[in-house]
């Protein structure tokens, strides 16, 4: 096998965001473009030679090339064994999982995840480390700093890899493994939960399931799952087949983009459980007959029944959200007595918890929600989740919430994004703020009373990393609170995204609409803001 060095120049924009490097596809292919970043990860790993290495995807456009040329590269670059989903298809936690598994030194897995697919759309790729989680930011920071300096790249000179069949190839001196996507991911959830009992309520007609994998990764996740092992109807999941541009969806389980979901969820007949996961499988949406259930409180109902789980029987050692998710879960820990941590948005934040055993459980408002099993989001976890609670509690999803509702109280929230503003725009809405928070403490706007006003900066309790501005919020002597923060995670201008939140004790007030009952908090935030009149949009994009 013949290795080339190939000349390079630098391009100024591979920094990685809230997970890992989006771009759309027409810059992902210029000319050494992926090759560039690629080579600076293996840089930075350097000591990982002859450790394994994983490599999948989400299927999207470019998926399978770009498969093949991190395979050639990582041939040159002396990695000794690479792993590969077959197809070149890994959802991100079966990623987790494997590198988990495997021992192997970290992974790449190909996915712009939530983001649309297609030669007109994102790509993305990003880097898992050895414990199976997103790289950490002194990682990503290094793999920057040299995309900024790189000067030439590896690649072997060999025939493409038959990604299609199991099994073992040799590339050079690299043996490549062709691994089924799917088996030790399955595994590993039939530790966590009663397949037995939800076997039998799914076969008995019991409980009925739909999901919808949105064309994306969780397709053969979920079917081999939920129908060929837990015996679900197989109409049970829908738009089952991952496709490159996702059938020209947005695989984002949210009530706009799931909307055929949520339209069977809402109709005379729907099933005891509606679920959906997003492009690279890592999120969920949890719904119930009529009834939708936001991330925020799907973590603290998870956190307040998760011991009655098989795999969570010892119970909880603590708890972690992102911060702009609602304060639901904070409550749960409190009456259970665990530790509760507050991190930035992105999964990152979470390893080092997770690795040290402070915590066992942790999620996101952006419908993200995972345990110690891997060190990623988990969306096809979360479902089955909610699937073995349900088959435990025998009661409806929409009757576990309220229930939770009344002994913990109700976190009434939304987030409103304003998509692909200028950038520009969006740093000018932020500075405006940060320039108004010391003003803002002790001041009163109707019932809510500034307590707090900040940039967000978090100091890891574990390795004493310090990652500021990570979000104005601005909290209420009442328990309310608005975030504002910029995306880390889109390709085109800015997105500004803003997120409510109200508490309410009073459970015959817990039946209102989110928009409602947040009503004087959302003009708060424009007041603030000035988004409407900077920004010239006179609506969110995307509420969800
Ligand atoms: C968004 C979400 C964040 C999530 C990230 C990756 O980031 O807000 O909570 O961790 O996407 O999710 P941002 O920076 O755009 O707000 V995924 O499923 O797209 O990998
Ligand atoms: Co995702």
């Amino acid at each position: 096998m013949q290795i080339r060095t190939i000349e390079t120049r630098p391009y100024p924009d591979q920094k990685p965001g809230t997970s890992g490097l989006r771009k759309k596809v027409r810059v992902v292919l210029q000319e050494h473009y992926l090759e560039n970043f690629v080579q600076s990860v293996l840089d930075v790993i350097d000591d990982a030679r002859g450790m394994p290495l994983v490599l999948g995807g989400d299927g999207r456009f470019h998926n399978r090339r770009a498969a093949q040329t991190i395979i050639k590269m990582a041939a040159a670059n002396g990695v000794g064994r690479l792993l590969v989903g077959q197809g070149a298809l890994l959802s991100t936690p079966a990623a987790s999982c494997l590198i988990r598994k495997q021992g192997a030194q970290g992974g790449f897995v190909l996915s712009a995840s939530h983001n649309p697919g297609g030669p007109d759309e994102d790509f993305g790729i990003k880097f898992n480390a050895a414990n199976g989680g997103p790289a950490p930011e002194n990682f990503t920071n290094a793999v920057y700093a040299r995309t900024k300096a790189i000067t030439e790249y590896r690649i072997a000179d060999t025939d493409d890899v038959d990604l299609d069949t199991p099994g073992d190839w040799r590339v050079g001196d690299m043996v490549v493994t062709i691994v089924d996507p799917v088996a030790d991911y399955a595994e590993l959830m039939e530790g966590l939960f009663d397949f037995a009992a939800m076997t039998s309520a799914l076969k008995s007609g019991a409980i009925s399931i739909c999901f919808d994998a949105m064309h994306a990764i969780t397709g053969p996740y979920a079917r081999r799952i939920l129908v060929d092992r837990l015996g679900a109807a197989p109409d049970s999941v829908m738009n089952a087949t991952p496709l490159e541009d996702f059938g020209g969806g947005h695989p984002d389980p949210n009530l706009v983009h799931a909307h055929a979901l949520a339209e069977r969820m809402y109709a005379p007949g729907a099933p005891t459980l509606g679920a959906a996961s997003d492009g690279d499988g890592d999120r969920n949406m949890i719904m119930g007959d009529r009834f939708f259930v936001t991330p925020s409180d799907s973590l603290a109902v998870l956190a307040a029944n998760l011991h009655l789980l098989p795999g969570y029987r010892d119970g909880l050692k603590g708890v972690a959200r992102s911060m702009p998710t609602s304060q639901a879960v904070d409550r749960v820990a409190r009456a259970m007595g665990i530790d509760c941590y507050e991190t930035p948005t992105g999964w990152k934040f979470f390893g080092n918890l997770l690795d040290a055993g402070r915590i066992t459980l942790c999620g996101e408002e952006s419908f993200g929600t995972g345990s110690d099993h891997v060190r990623e989001k988990d969306g096809l976890w979360a479902v089955l989740a909610w699937l073995n609670l349900l088959t435990v509690r025998q009661q409806s999803v929409a009757d576990i919430v309220r229930e939770h509702w009344r002994a913990f109280g109700r976190d009434y929230y939304s987030r409103h994004d304003y998509e692909g503003m200028p950038a520009a725009i969006g740093d000018g809405i932020m500075a405006h703020l940060r320039g108004q928070l010391a003003g803002l403490i002790g001041r009163s706007f109707g019932a809510n009373t500034v307590c707090l006003a900040d940039d967000f900066s978090y100091t890891d309790p574990v390795d004493g990393s310090v990652s500021p501005n990570q979000g104005i919020r601005i909290v209420f002597d009442n328990g309310s609170r608005i975030v504002f923060r910029l995306s880390g995670t889109g390709t085109e201008g800015a997105t500004l995204r803003i997120y409510l939140e109200r508490y309410e004790r009073d459970s015959s007030r817990h039946d209102l609409d989110p928009q409602d009952a947040l009503q004087d908090l959302i003009e708060l935030a424009e007041q603030l803001g000035e988004v409407r009149q900077r920004s010239g949009m006179a609506v969110p994009t995307v509420i969800t």
